[in-house]
């Protein structure tokens, strides 16, 4: 399986993100990326490529222009206009009675615009890192559609939570829907978007919420109880053109693999269905028992029957990382899921 990586989404670099109301250490961390990088050569997953270069029109067929702009021009004006070195985080939002129809001018009114928690710091080398992230989304995409059975691209920074003009939750480019639209724009009819991770992919669920030809499946933790907690509840289905093709299964704090495993089956039931050209999964590893902000009770070798789970879907299939928190395991665990999927395809 073809690999792609680029040391430059080593770049992003956050110090601290709010948590449960106080200041932590960054869990979104280069180690990561490190971590998974490591433990899949050494299993033998396959050869490690960097990515091609992305262009404007790539990103675009899934992000505001202004948006790209701003995260683009961001860091330029924050330390050489405003005089600022230190990481950025917004303020205030545009909840409920105030008005979300006004971009304010101010640098501070534009991250609380265009940001929706106070745990994604923006710093030096965010952009350059997040654009890596999508360019090795997309490459591990066109792998898949010049032939390959399948390809990983260890996306870092993540991307489902951030939409089209919205970036929160460690993500700032939403890389599974950048690689989605890859695969249309090559003549691929259908595709389907599988996000394993322990939260709903709010993200890339809003950007496809009336397509039809892109079938949204998540299996997460309840909104009701965990981040990002206005968005993944089981009656949201799609709008429009799109009712029917978003597929929410929200499970409880301690679900452990026997009824994760039944909420697979009936998501890999609707893949069946649905038939896509291609299949990508959004790959997150922080259903993990130990994992330090989740509250799933996945084990290690759970993973390789997850993996193997996907193979039986019987797809052209792109794995993308997404998040996982427990370091030390990280990589054993994504290579678990690749390995599974491989000794069974
Ligand atoms: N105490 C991804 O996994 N912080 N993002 C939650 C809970 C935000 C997770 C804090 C979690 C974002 C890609
Ligand atoms: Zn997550």
């Amino acid at each position: 399986m073809d690999i792609i990586f680029s040391r430059d989404q080593l770049k992003h670099r956050p110090g601290q993100e709010l948590s449960d109301g106080k200041f932590i250490d960054a869990v979104e961390i280069p180690a990561r990326a490190e971590m998974v990088l490591d433990a899949v050569t050494k299993a033998g997953i396959g050869t490690v490529s960097e990515p091609d270069t992305i262009d404007r029109a790539q990103l675009e067929r899934v992000h505001d222009g202004d948006y790209l702009s701003f995260l683009d021009g961001f860091w330029k004006r924050w330390t050489e206009i405003e005089g600022r070195s230190h990481e950025a985080l917004p303020l205030c939002w545009a909840v409920r009675s105030f008005r979300s129809d006004k971009i304010p001018a101010a640098i501070d009114g534009l991250l609380s615009y265009y940001c929706f928690d106070a745990g994604t710091p923006i710093g030096a080398g965010t952009w350059s890192a997040a654009i890596t992230s999508a360019a090795t989304a997309a490459t591990a995409a066109n792998r898949v559609i010049a032939g390959a059975s399948s390809a990983f691209g260890l996306c870092r920074p993540p991307g489902h939570h951030a939409g089209r003009d919205l970036y929160g939750g460690y993500c700032f480019l939403n890389n599974a829907a950048i690689a989605a639209e890859e695969v249309l724009a090559t003549g691929a009819s259908k595709v389907t978007i599988l996000d394993v991770d322990y939260h709903h992919g709010n993200g890339t669920q809003a950007i496809f919420y009336d397509r039809a030809d892109v079938q949204f499946i998540s299996i997460h933790a309840d909104p009701a109880t965990e981040y990002p907690h206005f968005l993944g509840y089981a009656d949201e289905c799609g709008h429009g053109g799109g009712q029917g093709a978003t597929l929410n299964i929200p499970l409880p704090f301690g679900t452990d693999w026997p009824a994760y495993s039944t909420a697979l089956d009936h998501a890999l039931g609707e893949i069946d269905k649905f038939a896509p050209d291609v299949l990508i999964v959004s790959l997150g590893l922080d259903t993990y028992k130990a994992d330090p902000i989740s509250n799933f009770k996945l084990d290690t070798p759970d993973f390789l029957t997850l993996g193997a789970a996907l193979a039986r879907i019987n797809r052209p299939t792109v794995f993308l990382l997404e998040g996982g928190y427990a370091v030390d395991v990280l990589g054993t665990n994504c290579a678990n899921v690749l390995q599974g999927y491989l000794d069974e395809a």
